[in-house]
């Protein structure tokens, strides 16, 4: 790493350690960009202690999960929090068009640097999706962030599993969304701690209560008591209860085992990451070492675990 590079990881962590949002922001596209250089930046400022409670909004494309997040944004940080919030595949979280009018309603916490608010691609992040939002999760915690809601693509899916990083899921669905509500009811159904039927001012709404009722009932036996909160984001109904639903929902998981199981779910990404690096640099290189390893060896499997021997001494490789 060069001089320079010291002098802005320097700048940045002094930054985050201060609140200031550019330098938040600044980390995070070097979490994107620059994983290796990421490494040095966040060593010093984590601190497990602060990290944030992450809420996993899901559900099919449009169901309005990034309109709800926009309603109970602003509930989250009245009552004291400091949130961050991370879109994924959106041009902007607060850009698209639902977010318009749900903006000037944030202005408050905007500007009292109570909502930090992200947008990711799912595509061309060096590390993948998953790495970059990880580490965007471990930058807003050093920046003092309590509380940060991710809003994954489409099904919620995607690349990033949604379970390893959220403590509490909000599954939401729509009516006349059919098929998707199929769909969602496969995957996300098993996952969600909070069930929320949104746009309840539009006919149907009732129907599609009626199936996620019917399908929870089928469901495991501790889901059949799960509550499901109506909400709308045009006549507000039910944005109160989701968000003391969420709040209700942190209360009840123990935080310190649920970062436990973060911290090692990132451990290995990040093992995964840097041992795949060492193999493909050997891809590349094909050192000297390697090719008299490969000549002694008497099959595939011992040649192999001659580079993981090496991968683990550090030698040079
Ligand atoms: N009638 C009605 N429309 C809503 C409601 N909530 C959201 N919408 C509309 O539904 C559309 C999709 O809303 P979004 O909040 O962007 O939905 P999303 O789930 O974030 O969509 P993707 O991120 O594209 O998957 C927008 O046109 C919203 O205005 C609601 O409660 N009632
Ligand atoms: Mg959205």
């Amino acid at each position: 790493m060069g001089k320079e590079q010291k002098n802005e990881i320097g700048r940045v962590i002094s930054g985050i350690k201060k609140g200031d949002r550019q330098s938040i922001s600044r980390a995070i596209t070097i979490a994107e960009s620059a994983p290796e250089m990421f490494a040095s930046l966040i060593k010093p400022l984590y601190n497990p202690k602060k990290e944030a409670r992450v809420i996993g909004i899901v559900g099919p494309p449009g169901c309005g999960k990034s309109s709800l997040i926009a309603m109970i944004a602003p509930k989250l940080t009245a009552m004291g929090n400091k949130l961050g919030v991370i879109a994924i595949d959106a041009s902007s979280p607060f850009t698209g068009g639902s977010f318009l009018g749900n903006r000037i309603r944030m202005q408050d916490s905007l500007s009292n640097n109570k909502i930090f608010m992200r947008s990711m691609a799912s595509r061309g992040a060096k590390g993948g999706l998953a790495a970059a939002v990880m580490n965007a999760i471990l930058v807003l915690s050093s920046a003092g962030y309590d509380y940060i809601i991710v809003e994954p693509v489409g099904s919620g899916q995607a690349d990033v599993d949604i379970l390893d990083i959220a403590s509490t899921i909000v599954l939401v669905l729509a009516p006349g969304l059919g098929d998707e509500i199929q769909a969602a009811k496969a995957g996300l159904m098993e996952i969600g701690n909070i069930f929320v039927i949104n746009k309840v001012d539009l006919p149907g709404a009732d129907k599609a209560e009626r199936d996620i009722r019917y399908f929870i009932s089928t469901g495991p036996a501790e889901k059949r008591q799960q509550n499901i909160v109506k909400t709308s984001t045009v006549s507000r109904e039910g944005i109160d209860e989701l968000a003391q639903a969420i709040i209700e929902h942190e209360k009840s998981v123990d935080k310190n085992e649920f970062i436990k199981y973060r911290f090692y779910m990132e451990t290995l990404r990040i093992a995964t990451e840097i041992f795949s690096e060492h193999i493909d640099h050997l891809k590349k290189e094909r050192p000297k070492w390697l090719e008299t390893s490969l000549s002694e060896a008497t099959d595939p499997y011992s040649a192999a675990e001659k580079i993981i021997k090496r991968i683990e001494s550090d030698e040079k490789l």
